[in-house]
């Protein structure tokens, strides 16, 4: 009943080569997404979940950067704030000829080609495992030169969009130091709002910042060079780099099937969870935090992107003990019975909001990825717990793209891919126990 409702959701939103997000908040194909939702059309529809990947990784910048939105031409101008003619990525002497974003997403690409392959290892997985390889260590590679700003083995994002998790409370101060003015979006029509209460997204200032961080990106032709100099918003993010880490550990998976070496992969996944380590564990309060470069301090919030090097194989004993220490505290409630589901940020701070945007309610991403995390580091009971109130969400609202942290109701698009994909494949590992490690 549920797998059906999920792969319904998968078909509806399926569109020519890829899958939306929505069909209503998000009508073109997004980057971290098409991956989540390959994870899950691994089990039902494998040759699609192929062409979800190759589809984003054909608009692949030459610089090796994957774009955080692939825009379909044929949707109507204002279709979404901000659309193709905002970003103008004609601009830049990297980008391909369709319109796409300039900015980036987690890259938890390589994770996913390599949980498609496992799962229907066929001739044609193989095949397109063999094309998408080089394209995911390009992705890889940007990320590592260009983009390490703090020139310490980590990779920065440039806009709090690049973290996936928008409206986090991690990003309010280095987002509060970004000079804007709300009234800026007097000159736009924001289409979030017209398919979402307002009182569930960013504010107005929010975006006037949002837009302003990507104008200065734009306006340098989504240059890298001098980040540091000229770039309003540089962090350091915890899940953006451990899924990197995690990438590598993929790719020294795949490299053996397509005759690629993967000892370089192995080391720089060494490397990057080492760095990790280094540059956002904070001893003081044993949890991972973002890092903001512009001033070099750690970011204060307790947001479950902490609890995401969990995913990391090659973690220390040290750190995962308390990272599910974090996650089993009253601020994040992980436990083999969960009373609530896993929010997205602790539930004991004063500024913890249940219904807005990524500042408390739960998404089904980030809890299979702590998921993903627990099992990788023998925690198969509280990966239970978490996997059941998973189910219970869908169960009891819907495959909606997050749900209230205390009730469960459904809150967005109730229609969401990556919900629906993740589900299944929920579903399908309780009955064939995660193998692959
Ligand atoms: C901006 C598509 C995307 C997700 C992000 C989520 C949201 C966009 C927005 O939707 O971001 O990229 O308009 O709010 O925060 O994680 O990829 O589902």
């Amino acid at each position: 009943m549920l797998r059906r409702l999920a792969v319904a959701t998968l078909d509806a939103n399926w569109e020519h080569d890829h899958t939306v997000p929505s069909r209503t908040l998000y009508p073109h194909q997004w980057s971290w997404d098409s991956a989540f939702i390959a994870i899950g059309l691994a089990h039902v529809r494998p040759e699609r979940a192929w062409r979800e990947l190759e589809g984003l990784f054909r608009a692949q910048w030459a610089d090796g950067r994957v774009p955080h939105i692939v825009f379909n031409p044929r949707l109507p101008v204002g279709a979404y704030f901000p659309g193709p003619e905002f970003w103008a990525s004609a601009r830049a002497a990297d980008a391909p000829a369709a319109p796409t974003s300039g900015i980036v997403q987690p890259p938890v690409h390589a994770l996913a080609a390599w949980l498609a392959y496992l799962r229907v290892p066929s001739a044609a997985a193989h095949a397109a495992l063999r094309r998408l390889y080089p394209r995911l260590v390009a992705q890889q590679r940007y990320l590592a030169t260009r983009r390490d700003v703090g020139g310490d083995g980590l990779a920065c994002v440039v806009h709090p969009w690049e973290s996936g998790l928008d409206n986090s409370p991690a990003w309010d101060a280095p987002l509060a130091a970004v000079p804007a003015d709300a009234a800026v979006m007097r000159a736009y029509r924001r289409h979030d709002i017209a398919h979402a209460p307002a009182a569930h997204r960013p504010t107005d200032l929010d975006y006037a910042r949002y837009v302003a961080i990507v104008a200065s990106y734009r306006d340098a032709a989504y240059r890298d060079d001098d980040l540091a100099g000229r770039h309003p918003f540089l962090v350091e993010c915890p899940l953006f780099n451990a899924a990197a880490g995690v990438a590598e550990h993929a790719l020294a998976r795949i490299a053996p099937l397509v005759g690629a070496d993967p000892g370089p992969h192995r080391e720089r996944a060494a490397r990057i969870t080492d760095a990790l380590v280094r540059r956002l564990y904070d001893p003081a309060t044993r949890t991972f935090q973002p890092r903001d470069l512009r001033t070099g301090r750690l970011l204060p919030a307790r947001t479950v992107l902490g609890l995401a090097p969990l995913i990391l194989p090659d973690l220390p004993a040290p750190q995962v003990e308390a990272v599910v220490a974090e996650a089993r505290s009253a601020r994040f409630g992980l436990a083999a019975r969960m009373e609530r589901p896993l929010p997205s940020y602790d539930r004991t701070a004063p500024d913890f909001e249940p219904l807005r945007y990524w500042r408390g309610p739960s998404w089904m991403n980030v809890a299979w990825l702590v998921r993903r995390g627990l099992l990788t580091h023998g925690r198969a009971d509280l990966a239970a717990g978490l996997g059941r109130s998973m189910v219970g969400l869908v169960a009891g609202a819907g495959c909606h793209e997050y749900f209230h942290p205390d009730t469960g109701a459904g809150l967005g698009s109730p229609a969401f891919g990556w919900t629906a994909a993740l589900l299944l494949d929920l579903l399908a590992d309780r009955r064939d126990p995660d193998a692959e490690g």
